[in-house]
């Protein structure tokens, strides 16, 4: 069948966003009001910065602008995580980076399922930090049997759901009518069931084990544990919370405030205590509580080489180890300050970033230049023609996540008690071999996308030495 039948990906994606968006809105009333609350932050931000506002417009971004960026889930098996890479694909999601949460005490690993392609993320951001709970991690062996038990007893796809990727991968896409099906039967997935599959007992064995395990392990499904709108002023949106009922994470996770954002910047509200029931073996239904869902806001910046990461690692870590002691409410703004101070060693102006190649940028051709293109010196290198002003360059955006700031946001939803040391680390091919499939290296990524604005540049201004214009 020809591929003009089927419904591109990126318009499935952005279908389902928005799906999980109202679904979790009314599952979860406060993550509604986190939305109101990034909207009207993001509205006082625009009309106070007149540039930004008119960057967003030429953009178009202002359109996209409280969709969400991302959301998260956690599964229990291996079956479970390469059926959810199947579900994705359908909607041009692959999954890219290893993320090993067990040096951070959170016996999980994960992956970020997102659409590859700078033309297509344009489309549709969206994507699902998926994490993997490893087993192997819980010690108490009648407890890892139990839970291997109940997760290879639960089927979290539904009937029709497998049925659809099948098509899709066997006739190479879906119609309309089958990527509106796919959207509906995909959400079941991450649906929330407040009726656990376990006792109350062995919730509370699961939970002491780890609440992750509990949350993985006693319901029918991995519901959605959060999503997470782009906010214009993440300080602003943080300070704002308690006003409106939220009560927030201690510290916003990532780099600090800066002219140049870099990477990534997060922080979350306090996950929910939450009414759920338990089943008892002669049937009965007690009442219980499960405290796992929450929500998120982030703002993004440009990504970093692997130069320009490693800066990044270093200052985060000497920042840490200042500290002493982990960050908390009562010594926040110590380690704001900690964070500043060592982050002025991280230049912050885009003509820096890039000389020193501590990161990413694209390459636009200017008016000038393509007026220049027949007198054009075909030697030209690419610093001569960004001081002709025949080249101009934009921050390429971090679309990935960050292996500490996930940790943190992992630990504030769930409880201080937990300060796991596992002796096992990184598994990342454990994690490729339940995938299926190797992780892609955003790294590589990046790259291209930079090179393809490389190669359009020389093209528009008739350069044939693409090489040259490396930086
Ligand atoms: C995922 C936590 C990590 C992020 O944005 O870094 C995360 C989870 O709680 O399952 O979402
Ligand atoms: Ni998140």
């Amino acid at each position: 069948m020809n591929a003009q039948y089927f419904v591109s990906p990126n318009k499935i994606r952005a279908k389902f966003s928005q799906a999980l968006s109202s679904m979790y809105q009314k599952e979860v009333p406060l993550y509604g009001t986190l939305l109101e609350l990034v909207a009207e932050t993001n509205r006082q931000v625009l009309h106070e910065d007149a540039a930004l506002a008119h960057r967003l417009q030429t953009t178009g971004e202002i359109n996209r602008l409280t969709m969400e960026r991302h959301g998260a889930i956690r599964v229990g098996t291996a079956k479970e995580l390469k059926n959810l890479r199947r579900l994705f694909n359908v909607m041009g999601m692959s999954p890219v980076g290893y993320y090993d949460l067990t040096t951070a005490g959170v016996p999980v690993h994960s992956t970020a399922f997102r659409a590859v392609h700078e033309t297509d993320l344009q489309v549709s951001p969206f994507r699902v930090f998926t994490s993997l709970l490893r087993l192997e991690l819980i010690e108490n062996e009648t407890l890892r049997t139990l839970a291997q038990q109940l997760l290879s007893r639960r089927n979290i796809f539904t009937e029709r759901v497998l049925e659809l990727i099948i098509l899709h991968e066997t006739q190479g896409g879906l119609k309309t009518s089958q990527a509106q099906e796919f959207v509906t039967q995909a959400l079941e997935t991450f649906r929330w069931h407040s009726l656990a599959t376990v006792s109350a007992s062995e919730y509370q064995q699961l939970n002491a084990q780890h609440r992750l395990v509990a949350d993985i392990v006693a319901f029918k499904g991995p519901h959605i544990n959060h999503l997470t709108p782009r906010t214009l002023d993440i300080d602003r949106v943080q300070s704002a919370m308690p006003g409106r009922g939220i009560i927030p994470k201690a510290i916003i996770e990532g780099p600090p405030a800066r002219n140049c954002p870099i990477l990534l910047r997060q922080t979350s509200f306090k996950a929910l205590e939450e009414d759920v029931a338990f089943i008892e073996p002669n049937g009965h239904q007690v009442a219980g509580h499960h405290t796992a869902r929450f929500g998120e806001i982030e703002q993004r910046g440009v990504a970093l080489t692997p130069k320009g990461r490693l800066l990044y690692d270093r200052l985060l870590q000497a920042t840490n180890d200042q500290l002493q002691v982990p960050a908390t409410e009562s010594n926040a703004s110590q380690y704001y300050q900690l964070l500043n101070d060592n982050f002025r060693a991280f230049p912050d102006d885009y003509d820096s970033l890039r000389e020193q190649q501590l990161a990413w940028f694209r390459y636009f051709p200017t008016e000038r230049g393509l007026a220049a293109k027949d007198t054009l010196d075909k030697h030209c290198t690419l610093e001569q023609l960004i001081v002709l002003d025949y080249i101009r360059f934009q921050p390429l955006v971090y679309e990935d996540f960050l292996p500490v700031s996930a940790a943190g946001i992992f630990r504030s939803n769930l409880g201080n008690a937990h300060h796991t040391q596992y002796e096992q680390t990184s598994s990342r091919a454990a994690f490729e071999h339940a995938l299926e499939t190797e992780v892609i290296d955003e790294i590589e990524l990046y790259q291209q996308t930079q090179q393809r604005s490389l190669q359009t540049c020389a093209q528009a201004l008739g350069l044939r030495m693409l090489d040259t214009l490396l930086i």
